[in-house]
């Protein structure tokens, strides 16, 4: 009976503290201090909430252990500390039945919750659109991209346009005085991407819509979400792929469907139409093509 009440007392303005605490908090710190939201708590994709989600809430529930844990730990430690005139070994216990089902049984739900929710959330940002508004190949080349932009289906590449960038040039300081290549995407608008490589392993990471994967030749990958938000957000190569790997970065421009079609007008006023995956690709001896050692080198 004393304990409950005890409990009581520690409970309720414990609950009471944190209502306040939450309610006080920028969108910022209930997004766990991650990127790609506005202050008002506008999303940069329609996934972004769902992996800060995934993010703050497993925070919560490791917090919640880990403050029990070293409770229970400082107050053993305290409790049960050498006195003076103490002698010899303690009283050496070997198990505790209760205690041990406990303690397999909370980790093993700890264990199946986080798979749970992981699983869940995964399964719905990895589906991947069948009629997108628009299809863009994303290729990673040693240190820069190339932009392919079709509409329902990445493969159509007749009415294709495209971008070819650079690597990214600083001066002495750093800084970055080139201009980056940029993908543009429609707002509001499913959007599928096709990731593959020219040459090694890269890894396409847009930072406010918290996520990346890998770009390999041979297998593509693909992302496919809803841009929400009109901006610019940053790109870069989140795969140590070489030398000047922390050149490889790109820009994004969400914007309005006019202005996305005006960009790709452009792109085919001058000229940048059709496909350019396979034919530029540096990696022409794939297994399995039947060339011979000489056509794939001399060493
Ligand atoms: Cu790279």
């Amino acid at each position: 009976m004393r304990v409950t009440r005890r409990l009581r007392w520690a409970v309720i303005p414990l609950g009471i503290a944190t209502a306040i605490g939450l309610a006080g908090c920028t969108t910022s710190q209930l997004n766990g201090f991650l990127p790609g939201f506005t202050d008002d708590g506008t999303q940069a994709t329609n996934h972004t909430e769902m992996v800060s989600g995934l993010w703050v809430n497993s925070w919560i529930v490791l917090l919640v252990v880990g403050i029990i844990t070293w409770t229970l730990m400082g107050w053993a430690a305290i409790a049960y500390r050498r006195r003076k005139g103490q002698r010899g070994l303690p009283v050496q216990l070997r198990y505790n039945m209760p205690i041990e089902i406990f303690y397999t049984i909370v980790p093993l739900i700890l264990v199946l919750g986080f798979f749970a929710f992981t699983a869940r959330d995964q399964a719905i940002i990895e589906t991947q659109y069948d009629e997108p508004d628009a299809c863009i190949t994303a290729i990673g080349k040693q240190w820069a991209w190339d932009f392919q932009y079709a509409e329902q289906d990445c493969d159509d590449a007749d009415a294709a346009v495209w971008t070819m960038g650079v690597q990214a040039q600083t001066d002495a300081q750093g800084n970055i005085t080139s201009e980056l290549p940029t993908l543009y995407l429609p707002v509001d608008k499913k959007i599928k991407i096709k990731l593959t490589s020219r040459d090694v392993i890269h890894s396409f990471w847009i930072i406010d819509f918290l996520y990346k994967k890998d770009m390999y030749i041979g297998k593509d990958n693909y992302m496919s979400f809803i841009p929400t938000r009109v901006g610019e957000y940053d790109g870069k190569c989140a795969e140590l792929c070489g030398q000047y790997h922390s050149m490889m970065l790109f820009k994004v421009k969400v914007v309005e469907q006019a202005d996305y079609d005006a960009y790709l007008d452009s792109l085919r006023e001058a000229g940048q139409t059709g496909d350019i995956n396979e034919a530029y690709n540096r990696l022409q001896n794939l297994p399995g093509t039947g060339a011979t050692p000489e056509a794939e080198g001399d060493h």
